[in-house]
Formats: C-alpha cells, sequence, structure tokens
C-alpha cells in the first residue's frame, strides 16, 4: 500500500474545525481538540473513482472571501451531479492535521460541468464558487499536501500538490477529454502555475484551465 494512501486510510475520521464557533444551542462536542458537527444525514453521491475530478487549486490570497483558497472540480462523469454528500479532505504533507469537510446541501453539477469549492462560509462564498467549506475549515493551505474526494467509501479522486503559488494557481493543464482527466491529474508534469487573473481573481475558477506551457 502506497504510504499516502495508508495514512488517509487508518488515520481516523472526523470531521476536523480550523475555527471556534460558539454553539447555536445545539450539540458541540470537542474530541482531542477536534470540533465534530451535528452528524449530517448520510448521503452518498453516486460517483466511482475517476468521475470527479481535481482540475486547479489556488491557495489564500487577497483579502477578503475571494482571496480565500479554493479548488475546481470537474464533472467527468457525464451524468447531472449532486454533490450533497461529498467530502473533502486534505492533508499536509509535512504532517500537520488533516482536515476535512461536508458539502452539506445540494450543488447541482451539469456534465462536463465545474464546480469551485471555496473556504468562505457558504453565505458569503465568492460569485465564483459553487459551495463554501468555511464554516468547518478555515486554514489556508500553503504547504505541500493531499486533497482527497471521497463519496463514503469510495475514492473519487486525489491530487497531491507542492506549496501553492503566492500569485496565480496550480491548474491542470488542458483541455483533456473526460475519460483521461482522472489518469492526467495523477501526473505532476501535467500540473502548472496558471499565472493569468487578477489578485483578487486569480486563475479559471470554473472554466477550463490553459494548457501548460
Ligand atoms: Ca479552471
Amino acid at each position: 500500500m502506497h504510504w499516502v494512501s495508508a495514512m488517509f486510510t487508518f488515520l481516523p475520521f472526523w470531521s476536523g474545525c480550523a475555527r471556534w464557533r460558539a454553539p447555536r444551542g445545539s450539540a458541540v462536542i470537542l474530541v482531542l481538540g477536534a470540533c465534530v458537527r451535528p452528524p449530517a444525514e448520510r448521503l452518498c453521491p453516486p460517483l466511482q473513482e475517476g468521475e470527479l475530478v481535481i482540475t486547479e487549486l489556488r491557495g489564500k490570497g487577497a483579502a477578503g472571501a475571494e482571496g480565500l483558497p479554493w479548488l475546481e472540480l470537474r464533472n467527468a462523469s457525464g451524468r447531472e451531479l449532486d454533490l450533497q454528500g461529498l467530502r473533502l479532505r486534505f492533508r499536509r504533507l509535512d504532517g500537520g492535521a488533516e482536515l476535512g469537510a461536508l458539502v452539506r446541501r445540494a450543488v447541482a453539477l451539469s456534465p462536463e460541468g465545474r464546480a469551485v469549492l471555496s473556504l468562505a462560509e457558504d453565505e458569503a462564498r465568492p460569485a465564483f464558487a459553487a459551495y463554501g467549506l468555511g464554516e468547518e475549515i478555515s486554514e489556508p493551505w500553503f504547504a505541500a499536501a493531499a486533497v482527497q474526494v471521497e463519496s463514503c467509501e469510495v475514492l473519487v479522486d486525489r491530487v497531491l500538490h507542492p506549496p501553492l503559488p503566492e500569485t496565480g494557481t496550480y491548474a491542470l493543464g488542458e483541455p483533456w477529454p473526460a475519460a483521461e482527466l482522472a489518469t492526467r491529474n495523477d501526473l505532476p508534469a501535467a500540473w502548472c502555475v496558471d499565472p493569468a487573473g487578477t489578485p483578487s481573481a486569480p486563475g479559471t475558477p470554473g472554466q477550463e484551465n490553459p494548457p501548460c506551457r
């Protein structure tokens, strides 16, 4: 078993909260320093490996919600999807804490469509983002990390990325047919820094990435 696979397999599964939020009359339980949100209904988007693919990552940039980190997912399933129940898991490769978050409401994604998940709070997410994970995780990810997309027990996609650029994004060079995306994004040489955009709106959130040159 690859060491990264082992790391994700044997670490305890929790919904990590990097930020303390006062309870709103609901139970909030602290376990070994991790904040556990009330359990969400267990929804498992019907996804197989490679049907939803990470295509772009942004580290923290400008001030405000638009400057918070985000990642872009492309629907390679050929079907209309609802991302509710999808789990994102982040682990720094230098041994830092693992963070995880669930998509807790309906997020429709058309075939071939792209959804940007931001670390802004959902109610305050930037216009380019389909969902905000910020109520569960708020720690920016600059360092090299492994990012996993899971639907219950199915590992849908995983990307190991280097430290993210302070300007621009770390992006999979495109275009690629949907059927090849999951294989391509495993190859570090298929990724590059996309320096396009502005400091407050770098890269191509929700849009096709430029080719790597
Ligand atoms: Ca893009």
